[in-house]
């Protein structure tokens, strides 16, 4: 067994009882209450999900296994001549809350090298869709093809299926899963985009150096892959590619069903799809706004009027938990910021004078509870300026990362041993009564 597979079975088998005691001897403890509003309006706020591997705090942004941002680039050892940690010691960190060791690192690196070998019937599958597919459909199907070899399923289907013991199959499935992702990500984007020009992988490299090396991408390039797919990681659980992810798994579909259920909804604009909706906004806002022209705060204030007006959202603002600026956000800003190009890029300098006008106009709108730039307002002029232009790939990019989080997740819901998700529904003739009784008789 590996370290990690090790370390994860004390953790998980020490955790167990504190699970147990909590609903044996505290389940009818209250500890939220649910609204009309909340009701109708998408289940916001209710504290009904339970995860230790990342939480949102509305203010203060994500914390990874109670790390901020800085925190944990700071922690987690560094890819070779990187300010950044590899992906692959973000894994370890995410699915057990240690900081690794650099041999347990090196391990979880040559364990991928092993994981990451894609069948071919997958890439005959993706070459099988038409070829202006969204590439979340490819990577949605991809994931699907995948299944018939999931480790989990045979295990259910062996007759030897134990709950206690489910979770391992989940972590290889996962680990299989977030190994291979990139490569197939990459496949996508050079089928798509480069005429089908396939790069083989370099066993020499980490995760994100691998994917820029298989996308024909720069030395600089592996800093933003690395960057990138930490910070689109986890979420907490109840955004909707997480979400998702959780409620397929609970009727104990495997891992590879389960994700390509959170990429579909990660697919949609209100979710994921948001930062190929902020690079096609902008570049609209240019052609339509700026012909021959400087683009101007008043420019912006009008083209997002223009926006709200007909109805639209602004892609890249408000959120359904924070209530300031995404840290993802500003994390993103800053590698801008402190890359010299990228620092006087045009399209940087729009993006960065959205920031500075869309939240007054958002506050002014009046509708929104949350004005200020999310991950996605940021995240596209990053790989615009590297070169990664075709910006339906961005939603690609947000799912190879969200898999981290999603699969250590599912992993850890196998070890605890959660249940299969059910709320339960009422009928607007219910809520009808209730609201002219003044609340619903509890007991
Ligand atoms: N532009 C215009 N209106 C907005 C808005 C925005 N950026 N954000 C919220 N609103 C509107 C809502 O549509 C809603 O209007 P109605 O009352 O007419 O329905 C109202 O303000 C209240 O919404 P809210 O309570 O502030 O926000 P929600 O929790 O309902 O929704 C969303 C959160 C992220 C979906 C929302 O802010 C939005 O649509 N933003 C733009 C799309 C986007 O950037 N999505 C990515 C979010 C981050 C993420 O998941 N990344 O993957």
């Amino acid at each position: 067994m590996s370290t990690l597979k090790e370390t994860l079975k004390q953790k998980i088998e020490a955790h167990r009882p504190r699970t147990t005691r909590l609903v044996k001897e505290f389940g009818k403890v209250i500890i939220d209450q649910v609204n009309i509003d909340q009701c109708i309006g998408g289940a916001r706020d209710i504290r009904s999900l339970v995860t230790d591997i990342s939480y949102l705090d509305p203010q203060e942004g994500i914390r990874f296994r109670g790390k901020n941002i800085p925190e944990t680039f700071a922690a987690l050892p560094k890819a070779a001549g990187s300010i950044y940690p590899t992906v692959e010691s973000f894994w370890f960190f995410l699915l057990t809350g240690d900081v690794p060791t650099d041999a347990q690192v090196a391990e979880v690196a040559a364990e991928w090298k092993v994981r990451q070998v894609v069948p071919q019937y997958v890439f005959d599958a993706i070459r099988a869709l038409p070829r202006d597919s969204h590439p979340m459909v490819m990577l949605s199907v991809a994931m699907l093809t995948l299944q018939k070899d999931s480790k989990f399923a045979g295990f259910y289907n062996s007759g030897k299926f134990n709950k206690m013991t489910a979770w391992e199959s989940v972590y290889e499935d996962a680990s299989d899963i977030v190994a291979r992702i990139p490569v197939i990500a990459a496949f996508i984007y050079n089928l798509k985009y480069r005429n089908d020009k396939q790069t083989a992988i370099d066993p020499k490299l980490d995760m994100g150096a691998n994917f820029a090396h298989m996308i024909g991408q720069s030395e600089e390039y592996k800093d933003v892959a690395r960057m990138y797919f930490i910070l689109h990681s986890d979420h907490e659980s109840g955004n909707v590619s997480a979400h998702t992810t959780h409620l397929v798994h609970s009727a104990l579909s495997d891992p590879y069903y389960a994700y390509s259920a959170g990429l579909n909804g990660l697919a949609g604009p209100l979710h994921g799809l948001a930062n190929q909706e902020v690079l096609d906004w902008t570049l609209k806002f240019q052609e339509k706004y700026c012909k021959g022209v400087e683009p101007t705060k008043e420019l912006i204030k009008d083209a997002l009027w223009d926006t709200l007006n007909a109805g639209q959202v602004i892609p890249g603002y408000g959120h359904a938990v924070l209530r300031k600026t995404d840290p993802r956000y500003m994390a993103q800003r800053e590698f801008c910021l402190n890359t010299p190009g990228l620092k006087d890029d045009a399209l940087f300098k729009v993006v960065a004078m959205i920031f500075e006008v869309a939240p007054g106009v958002l506050t002014e709108h009046g509708k929104t509870k949350n004005p200020w730039p999310n991950v996605d307002a940021q995240s596209g002029v990053i790989q615009m300026y590297y070169g990664l232009t075709e910006y339906d790939f961005y939603t690609v990019l947000f799912g190879v990362g969200r898999a981290l989080g999603c699969m250590a997740n599912i992993t850890w819901d196998r070890g605890l041993g959660y249940a299969i998700e059910r709320p339960k529904s009422v009928t607007t003739d219910m809520l009808e009564k209730w609201a002219a009784a003044g609340g619903r008789e509890l007991n």
